[in-house]
């Protein structure tokens, strides 16, 4: 049985920042295990039974899968070993995929770190709350460094689980170490509820989180506005977000 492990506030930080990061987590005699590892695809290794145990299935980070996920979500079969060697420039902004179709989560894309990963080894860089934003891959690729900007320096044996759609890339590589990032998947089977950690059975209204660094005004709007619908749909809550209209009435009853 797999416990989720994220209380409402843990839910609500995803749903603002779309990464949750569990530093070190992992055991350090499997770590070691993944150093002969070829890099590209490595489906085998993940669907094995040691991978499926001592990651997939290890109680934190299946715990944020749980959470997020619901019940009975999909186990990933397979994944790809992201290994860089020689020094280079770091890749450009873009996302794997998008976030479903607006506010549901449905994926949970996973990056691995066996080795530990300094600034020099060239990082995966995040963008909190990015996630949220249904962007033309190219169109994102010529920004440069942005306010905000998560550079995933860990310790071995760190997951980092993010909403798939997130913005990241590989940071640029200063030194000549071997530096692997292990991607995979999750999959919700289940439909949503708020079934994670709770204290109590009532639900909840999304509690906001801080405007983010790169975000304007006016955006920090529609982040809201974005959030607290993520946020419904999660809860299993069929219910239009109204903000600026919450205090119009109906016509019928003004005239
Ligand atoms: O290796 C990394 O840090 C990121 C690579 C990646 O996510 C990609 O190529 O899509």
């Amino acid at each position: 049985m797999i416990e989720p492990t994220l209380n409402d506030d843990g839910v609500m930080d995803f749903v603002a920042s779309g990464v949750v990061v569990l530093d070190g987590v992992i055991d350090e005699s499997f770590n070691r295990r993944c150093d002969d590892l070829a890099p590209g695809n490595c489906d085998a290794f993940i669907a094995s039974e040691e991978f499926t145990r001592q990651v997939l299935l290890h109680p934190k980070v299946a715990g944020v899968a749980r959470s997020l996920l619901g019940e009975d979500f999909l186990v990933p079969r397979g994944g790809h070993h992201h290994f860089f060697k020689e020094p280079h420039l770091g890749q450009t902004w873009h996302s794997d995929g998008l976030s479903g179709s607006g506010y549901d989560v449905f994926e949970l894309q996973c990056y691995y770190y066996p080795h530990s990963v300094a600034l020099e080894d060239g990082p995966t860089m995040v963008l909190p709350g990015s996630h949220c934003r249904a962007v033309d891959r190219e169109a994102i690729a010529h920004y440069g460094d942005i306010r905000g900007q998560l550079s995933l320096t860990v310790p071995a044996g760190t997951v980092a689980m993010t909403r798939y759609g997130i913005w990241h890339k590989a940071g640029p590589k200063t030194n000549d170490r071997a530096r692997s990032m292990i991607k995979f998947s999750y999959h919700r089977t289940a439909e949503p509820r708020r079934d994670w950690l709770c204290d109590s059975p009532e639900i909840p209204a999304y509690r906001d989180r801080p405007r983010l660094a790169y975000v304007t005004e006016v955006e920090s709007y529609r982040d809201r506005v974005r959030r607290m619908r993520t946020w419904n749909w999660l809860c299993g809550i069929d219910q239009e977000v109204a903000l600026r209209w919450e205090k119009s009435q109906r016509v019928s009853e003004l005239v």
